[in-house]
């Protein structure tokens, strides 16, 4: 091989660190996939549920609705059934301007902001409709606004919806009928304590390695809404249903801070109405699931059991001491200004 000269060798080794140095440089400036020379940015959208479930639904609108009032300049490429990740790694992808939007439930959001798991409270709230004025309030509209401490912006609520009991093992009517069963939970303190009260046992766990968890009978069973529990094929890998209305999971809307910071004033404006009226569309849709597809569990062969007032109530009551364990963690003032919420909206 030809000896170099020392002007060609030093030449070649400048071109290599100014190689180097420009992409460290493009690090340094936060540079990412998320924006493009010609000032076009694209967001890159990532969920955990399958393209069949209302929640992807609503990101199509979203993302049609960016597009159209941008003319294109913003893009948004979907994702969903975990391909991005899971809840976790998806929101901390936010938070490093890896990803630019992900939509998880509150209770994985309370390992970032712990005043989140006040909505993982047991029996908090009666009805959708409470739900819908409580989260529209002073004190929940507050909540998304604590997520910029994390680097996360939350744009809307939208609806997950009540969770219910599924499992492989027993019909589930009575408090006692929980005991000794191994339930995944999500990845959240109080749920596992509140698990933990009705005598099951927990095993946090990320959606996206629960149907395999069930499938292998690592866990009994699980809870999420029915709708959940019908598009994501969990009837061919458990054999009861229970309407435990336990908890009612919001979703959060987030984005991530470093990318909507980047966006103009205008921009700001479109996603947050964006998220705001797909996120109609999709508490609509998500609503008209959960009312159709318990029947179709039952359908596939899932026997269903209603739970009794009487015997919920023993299951309220064992939760409570887990509450008062938690009011600290999440903030007494948010605790209480959340119950005051939830009484003003049935009055
Ligand atoms: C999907 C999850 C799911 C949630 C859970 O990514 O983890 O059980 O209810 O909807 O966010």
């Amino acid at each position: 091989m030809k000896k170099l000269s020392f002007f060609m060798a030093s030449s070649l080794l400048a071109l290599v660190l100014v190689a180097c140095g420009g992409s460290d440089e493009a690090e340094q400036n936060g540079e990412n996939e998320s924006a493009s020379s010609d000032g076009d940015k694209t967001i890159r959208a990532g969920i955990g549920l399958n393209q069949d479930h209302p929640q992807y639904q609503g990101l199509l609108k979203f993302a049609e609705i960016v597009e159209e009032e941008t003319d294109g300049s913003i893009q948004v490429d979907t994702y969903h059934s975990g391909q991005l990740g899971d809840d976790r790694s998806m929101t901390e992808a936010l938070q490093l301007g890896n990803q630019e939007v992900t939509i998880p439930s509150t209770a994985p959001i309370a390992n970032f902001v712990s005043e989140f798991s006040v909505f993982d409270i047991p029996f908090l709230f009666p009805s959708e409709e409470v739900a819908d004025e409580v989260l529209q309030g002073e004190v929940a509209q507050g909540l998304l606004e604590e997520l910029e401490e994390a680097d996360l912006v939350g744009l809307a609520y939208w609806e997950n919806g009540f969770r219910d009991l599924s499992n492989s093992e027993r019909p589930v009517e009575t408090i006692e009928d929980f005991d000794g069963l191994s339930i995944r939970t999500m990845e959240n303190d109080l749920h596992i304590e509140a698990f933990q009260a009705l005598g099951a046992n927990p095993t946090p766990m990320a959606f996206t390695e629960l149907f395999t968890a069930l499938q292998q009978g690592t866990v009994d069973g699980q809870e999420n809404p029915y709708a959940t529990i019908y598009l994501e094929n969990f009837y061919e890998v458990q054999d009861y249903v229970s309407d435990t209305h336990h908890v009612y999971s919001p979703f959060v809307f987030l984005m991530s801070k470093q990318f909507y910071d980047g966006l103009t004033d205008e921009e700001q404006q479109i996603v947050r109405n964006a998220a705001e009226e797909a996120g109609e569309y999709q508490i609509e849709l998500n609503r008209e699931a959960n009312a159709e597809y318990l029947d179709s569990l039952q359908e596939e062969g899932v026997e269903f059991s209603e739970i009794s007032d009487e015997d919920r109530q023993e299951m309220v009551d064992a939760v409570q001491p887990v509450i008062e364990d938690f009011k600290d963690n999440i903030g007494a003032d948010v605790v209480d200004g959340i119950m005051e919420a939830v009484e003003a909206a049935q009055e």
